[in-house]
């Protein structure tokens, strides 16, 4: 089970590195991997095992973010009104996306990150992505809203990039060209 302490900060060169493409079968170590990726964020979101392991809310989590330099990646997002998702995503990648971009009104949040970063991260607002799942099938999806944006910032994840790297250091908040907020 993955618990906080397992979770490498900013600052730490593994968030920085591009991780290596995964190969099918996969290993049991990569399966295990795969699994307690997904059982951290759907535990986090459990109001009673969150509190009783410490967990930090989590929608996505990155194998680089344990440490693990492999493309993999889960996440899962419960929600009333937008379809909810749950999916491990192995060498995932976009393969399409709109010209239209969004942001979160309120900023992006990260685990790996023990402080707030003010500022607008521009994302697509829609994207069609491909990827594995940990059967070696391989699926395609087109996401919008709150999944299309976890499913960018778990990507970057992949290849070492930040979210605050998006962010237009002299003007956080600096309007984004065609860009709709996304506010939850
Ligand atoms: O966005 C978060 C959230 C948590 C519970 C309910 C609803 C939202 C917490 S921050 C988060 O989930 C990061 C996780 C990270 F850093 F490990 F990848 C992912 C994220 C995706 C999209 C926007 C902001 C954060
Ligand atoms: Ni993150």
């Amino acid at each position: 089970m993955i618990l906080m302490e397992d979770i490498i900060r900013e600052g730490h060169p593994a968030l920085r590195q591009r991780a290596e493409e995964v190969t099918f079968p996969l290993s049991a170590e990569d399966k295990q991997l795969a699994a307690d990726l997904h059982e951290y964020v759907v535990n986090s979101q459990d109001d009673e095992i969150s509190e009783k392991y410490g967990l930090r809310a989590g929608i996505g989590l990155a194998a680089p973010q344990v440490n693990r330099s492999k493309r993999i990646f889960a996440l899962h997002i419960e929600s009333d009104e937008e379809k909810g998702i749950s999916l491990i995503a192995i060498n995932p990648r976009i393969v399409s996306h709109s010209v239209e971009k969004t942001y979160l009104s309120t900023g992006e949040g990260c685990l790996s990150v023990d402080r707030d970063v003010e500022g607008y991260v521009p994302r697509y607002a829609r994207i069609t992505v491909k990827a594995f799942d940990t059967e070696g099938k391989e699926y395609k999806k087109r996401l919008k809203g709150l999944p299309a944006i976890a499913f960018q910032h778990e990507l970057d994840h992949l290849n070492g990039v930040m979210f605050y790297d998006h962010i237009d250091p002299r003007d956080p908040y600096k309007p984004i060209p065609d860009a709709t907020p996304f506010e939850r």
